[in-house]
C-alpha cells in the first residue's frame, strides 16, 4: 500500500496553522536560551531509524500469539509496509534484515523496491539461536561458543553467508546476537565458552569487508536462564576489542537487569569509541520488547543526553546505527513502530535542549540541584512541534497515528492480504 503525495498534502492542510503557532511559540522559548530551532529541526529530520524485518507482524509468547490480519508474508510486503511508515514519518529510512527469516529471492528486485520506498539496508542479523530444517548440526547447546568445532564452524559459515547477503544488498554491518549459555550450574565451562566465542568471532571478522562493522549484541538471560556467554556490555567490549577496529558493542535497551544505569554504559562505550548502535525498545521487567518510551521515557532521555554529549565530544566513536527491536503482542505492529519512532525523536529533541556549557559549569561547582534543573528543564519541554515540523518539511504527515487511522491502513491491508496471514519473525 502506498499513499499518493497529494493525500499527505491534503491531510496536513488542516493542521498546518496550529503547528506553525506552536513552532513559533516554542522557537521563541528555546531561542531565548541560545538554541537554534532550525538546526534542531534539521537534526530531527536527518535522524533515520532502521525498522526490524522481524517486527511487522504480531509477536507472541509461549503462551500465545494473536494475529492482526493483513500481516506481510513476503520481504516485498515487509518493505512496502516500512515504506508506508516512512511516507508518514519520514524517519524509517532503513530496514534491518534477519537471516534466514528474510532471505531475498531476487536481489535486484528487492533493491529496486527498497529504492522506490527510499529505504536503505542497515545491519543484517545472523541467527544461530534456531535450527534450520536442513541443518547438519544443532545449536541446542550453543553456536559460536559450542564445545563442538563442527557446530562452531557451521555457525561461522552461517555468519559469513549473512555477510555475503548483506554485501549484495548494500548493507554495511552485521549484528551478532548469541543465545549461547547454560540453564544449570556446571552445564558449561565459562572460560572455554568465552574463548570459543572469541575465536569464532575472530574467524568471522576475517571475512568482514573493510568498510563494514560487526555489532556484538549482549543479553543477560533468555533463552538460557543460568548464564549467557555474551551477557553484558563488558563481555561484548572484550570480544569486540579481541576482534579489531571494525567490531563494536550493540546496546539493546531490553537486555539489562532491572535498574541498570544504561546511560552510563553508553557514556563508557562512547569514550572507548566502541559503541556501534542501538536496538530501541522499552521494558518493565525483562526483554519485553515494548514500545520505545512506553515505560521509562526519562531513562531514554538520559541515554540520549549521553549520546548528544558523546556525538559532540567522542570523535573516535563511529556514526551510530539506530534500529528498533520490538515485538507486538497486543498493538497493531505498524502503529507500535510509528509510536516508537516518535518516542525516539522526542528523547533526541529533549536531549538537544540540554545546555552542556551550563551543565559543566554546575558540575564544576558541584551544584547538584542546578545540574538536575538543567536536565529536567530540557526533559519537561514539550518538543513535539519540532518533530511535527521536521516531518512536515520532509514530506511526511504532522500526526502519523491519526493519519494511519484516517487513511484506514490496517483495513486496506486486510482487504489486500486477508485476516490470517502470518509474518515471519518473532
Ligand atoms: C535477542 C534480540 C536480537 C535479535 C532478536 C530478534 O533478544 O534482541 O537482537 O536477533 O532479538
Ligand atoms: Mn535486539
Amino acid at each position: 500500500m502506498q499513499l499518493k503525495q497529494q493525500q499527505i498534502i491534503d491531510y496536513n492542510t488542516s493542521a498546518k496553522e496550529e503547528l506553525n503557532n506552536n513552532v513559533n511559540f516554542l522557537g521563541n522559548l528555546i531561542e531565548k536560551k541560545g538554541f537554534n530551532t532550525r538546526e534542531i529541526i534539521q537534526k530531527l529530520a536527518d535522524f533515520q531509524v532502521a525498522i526490524p524485518s522481524w517486527a511487522l507482524g504480531a509477536g507472541g509468547t509461549r503462551f500465545g500469539r494473536f494475529s492482526f490480519g493483513g500481516e506481510p508474508t513476503s520481504l516485498e510486503e515487509k518493505i512496502s509496509d516500512i515504506g508506508l511508515i516512512h511516507q508518514l514519518t519520514q524517519t524509517a529510512g532503513a530496514i534491518s534484515l534477519h537471516i534466514p527469516w528474510d532471505i531475498p529471492k531476487d536481489y535486484n528486485a528487492i533493491k529496486e523496491l527498497a529504492n522506490l520506498h527510499n529505504i536503505k539496508f542497515d545491519a543484517v542479523n545472523s541467527n544461530t539461536f534456531q535450527d534450520q530444517s536442513n541443518a547438519k548440526e544443532s545449536y541446542k547447546y550453543g553456536s559460536l561458543a559450542n564445545i563442538s568445532k563442527q557446530i562452531r564452524d557451521q555457525a561461522i559459515a552461517h555468519n559469513n553467508e549473512v555477510i555475503n547477503i548483506g554485501k549484495m544488498l548494500g548493507s554495511k554491518s552485521i549484528t551478532i546476537w548469541l543465545a549461547d549459555g547454560s540453564s544449570f550450574p556446571g552445564q558449561i565451562n565459562f572460560q572455554t565458552a568465552l574463548q570459543n566465542t572469541q575465536q569464532s568471532l575472530q574467524e568471522i571478522y576475517k571475512t568482514l569487508p573493510n568498510n563494514w562493522k560487526m555489532f556484538i549484541e549482549y543479553k543477560p538471560y533468555e533463552p538460557n536462564f543460568y548464564s549467557t556467554v555474551v551477557k553484558d556490555w563488558g563481555t561484548s567490549l572484550i570480544l569486540a576489542e579481541g576482534c579489531g577496529n571494525k567490531a563494536y558493542t550493540l546496546v539493546d535497551l531490553g537486555h539489562h537487569l532491572p535498574n541498570t544505569n544504561i546511560e552510563q554504559i553508553v557514556a563508557t562505550l562512547m569514550l572507548k569509541g566502541k559503541l556501534g548502535g542501538f536496538h530501541f525498545n522499552d521494558s518493565k521487567y525483562g526483554d519485553d520488547d515494548l514500545t520505545v518510551g512506553a515505560i521509562k521515557p526519562y531513562a531514554l532521555f538520559l541515554i540520549f543526553n549521553e549520546l548528544v554529549y558523546g556525538m559532540q565530544n567522542n570523535k573516535n566513536n563511529p556514526e551510530l546505527s539506530w534500529m528498533i527491536d520490538a515485538s507486538h503482542n497486543v498493538k497493531d505492529p505498524l502503529e507500535d513502530l510509528i509510536q516508537s519512532l516518535d518516542a525516539i525523536l522526542i528523547a533526541y529533541a529533549q536531549a538537544l535542549l540540554v545546555d552542556h556549557t551550563q551543565l559543566q559549569q554546575a558540575q564544576q561547582e558541584n551544584d547538584v540541584t542546578k545540574c538536575q534543573e538543567l536536565l529536567q528543564d530540557a526533559y519537561r519541554t514539550d518538543v513535539r512541534p519540532l518533530i511535527q515540523q521536521a516531518r512536515l518539511q520532509s514530506g511526511g504527515v504532522i500526526n502519523p497515528i491519526d493519519a494511519y487511522r484516517k487513511f484506514n491502513v490496517r483495513n486496506q491491508l486486510i482487504k489486500e492480504r486477508g485476516t490470517d496471514t502470518i509474518a515471519t519473525g518473532l
